[in-house]
């Protein structure tokens, strides 16, 4: 095996290096910070959590163990045993003042959350007594109040944590449906992480093969086809790339909640439906048309997705102005919905046959809305029995998911409850029955960075052969912006493609 020179080393580490992101934390970032980590007011417990450098300090000041081995410990001003919650008093570090009976563990760095020493102190939780503990702690010199997310940010910024895993630690934390939990239990277990880091490497894979290739020379030292090999692997990566842009959103939209709009003509009953989801007179419902103006919304959780539905303006000609700006705003709220529900009332359909077209039969109003890829329709008013039920909806021949019901004598409302939570689920591929793979992107943010590096990627499949060096730069990049998603790209990683994945020299 031939050794690689002294300069080609130098020259390639200079250009890998170029990968990498680094954040260096200011002095204030290295301050020792505490704050209290549970929600404030009373309740069973309260834990306070103190961060850096000087959070052993606190310890020793503020907690008294009551007998045992930590005790002889603190007198001889020793570590006390980490990883260990200990019975203590917590004391006013200048007074010795008991402030209040709890428990106290020491979490030695790196073994932390934020990979610093940190203690926490469990205590009751009350407004004066959580206030007593941390104004005592605004008496050490070296320490300041954390600021939101700050004991995340540190994890983050020593290497315990990814950007995917500090977003899914947000959305677990905000997450007010089942889907939205298991998403971001996903990404706080490094999931995402992994899936891009496999991505990243491979785009490294290819990298370190065009970087041989510039240092040594396809057919000299080096395996004929290299430049091919580096060209099959991108066209791998951008086909996963594609198939993970294509996920029709789904994880965007299961983090940030369905959107769904009722939309149809006066007097169909959308304000009643609303009510009935919601299980409350959130909407006024009255027989007069055009009672509902403005757009009414809520967060529901049906079967466990979260769903914002909204109420709007019936759609009918008036000359009404305050009417027909809301149903105006009906038409966007309508167009910038996910889904589309369509409430129509039997009694105006006035159908007579087993199939019903709604590119015929539904209000000329309505028309324009029904025709998108995601609208559903809803038959209200089936207590009045003079119209025949219909077996099928289409509009223009296509057959369209439909639910008849009656919301003032509850009849088919179940149904329809466990209808529309199938489609949902069906429509956005979750549930346990699914057997699709969770959508990897669950920001937009994320999306940004895949198409960025799926453009580099093509732009280096477009770069001539001739030209290795400014490949090896697209494809740079296209570590680069897939590295932005986690917000880490490490050298060593690179280097130890380069050194082990080839066999350098014949
Ligand atoms: N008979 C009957 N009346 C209903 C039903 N659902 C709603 N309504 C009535 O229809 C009228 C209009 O309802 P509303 O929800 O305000 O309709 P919207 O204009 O579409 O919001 C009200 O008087 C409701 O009580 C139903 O299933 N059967
Ligand atoms: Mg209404």
């Amino acid at each position: 095996m031939m050794l690689l020179s002294r300069n080609a080393t130098v020259s390639r580490l200079w250009r890998i290096r170029r990968i990498a992101t680094k954040v260096v934390p200011s002095p204030t970032e290295k301050k020792t910070i505490y704050a209290l980590s549970t929600p404030p007011g009373r309740g069973g417990i309260g834990v306070i959590r103190i961060s850096g450098p000087d959070a052993l300090d606190v310890y020793t000041q503020m907690v008294r163990v009551r007998a045992g081995i930590d005790a002889k410990a603190k007198h001889k001003k020793l570590v006390p045993e980490p990883w260990r919650m200990r019975r203590c008093s917590i004391v006013h570090p200048e007074s010795q003042e008991v402030l209040d009976e709890g428990m106290a563990v020491f979490f030695k760095a790196p073994q932390s959350f934020t990979a610093e020493h940190t203690v926490e102190l469990h205590t009751h939780s009350g407004p004066a007594l959580l206030s007593s503990i941390l104004s005592s702690l605004a008496l050490f010199q070296n320490l300041r109040p954390a600021q939101p997310g700050e004991f995340t940010k540190r994890a983050l910024l020593n290497g315990r944590l990814d950007l995917t895993q500090v977003e899914g630690i947000k959305d677990l934390i905000d997450a007010e449906t089942e889907e939205q939990r298991k998403s971001a239990v996903r990404a706080v277990g490094g999931h995402v992480k992994r899936e891009m880091d496999n991505l990243r490497d491979d785009v490294i894979k290819c990298l370190a093969m065009l970087e041989a290739l510039i240092d040594f020379g396809e057919g000299e030292d080096l395996e004929e086809g290299v430049y091919d090999q580096a060209v099959e692997r991108a066209q791998d990566l951008i086909r996963t790339i594609e198939c993970h842009l294509s996920d029709a959103r789904r994880g965007e939209i299961v983090r940030s909640g369905i959107k769904l709009s009722i939309f149809g003509p006066p007097n169909a009953g959308k304000s009643s439906l609303l009510n009935f989801l919601s299980q409350r007179d959130a909407a006024i419902v009255t027989p007069i048309p055009g009672t509902t103006r403005d757009i009414l919304s809520l967060s529901l959780d049906i079967g466990g997705l979260p769903v914002i539905i909204s109420d709007t303006a019936g759609l009918r000609k008036t000359q009404d102005v305050i009417e027909n700006i809301g149903i105006e705003r009906a038409h966007q709220a309508v167009h910038s919905s996910d889904v589309r529900l369509c409430v129509l009332s039997l009694s105006e359909l006035r159908n007579t046959s087993s199939t019903i077209d709604l590119a015929d039969a539904a209000p000329e109003c309505v028309k324009p809305l029904l025709f998108a890829q995601n609208t559903c329709v809803l038959l209200n008013k089936s207590d009045l029995e003079k119209f025949a039920i219909p077996e099928t909806v289409t509009l223009a021949g296509k057959p369209l998911p439909f639910w008849v019901i009656s919301l003032t004598e509850s009849i088919g409302t179940q149904a329809f409850l466990d209808g529309l939570q199938c489609h949902l689920k069906d429509r956005y591929k979750l549930g346990p029955d699914s057997v699709s793979t969770p959508p990897l992107i669950t920001r937009e943010r994320h999306r940004t960075h895949f198409v960025e590096a799926l453009q580099f990627l093509q732009a280096f499949l477009d770069t001539p052969r001739e030209e290795p060096v400014l490949a090896a730069e697209e494809l740079r990049y296209a570590a680069q912006a897939i590295a932005k998603v986690t917000g880490r790209i490490d050298v060593e990683n690179v280097l130890d493609v380069v050194f082990s994945e080839f066999c350098i020299g014949k």
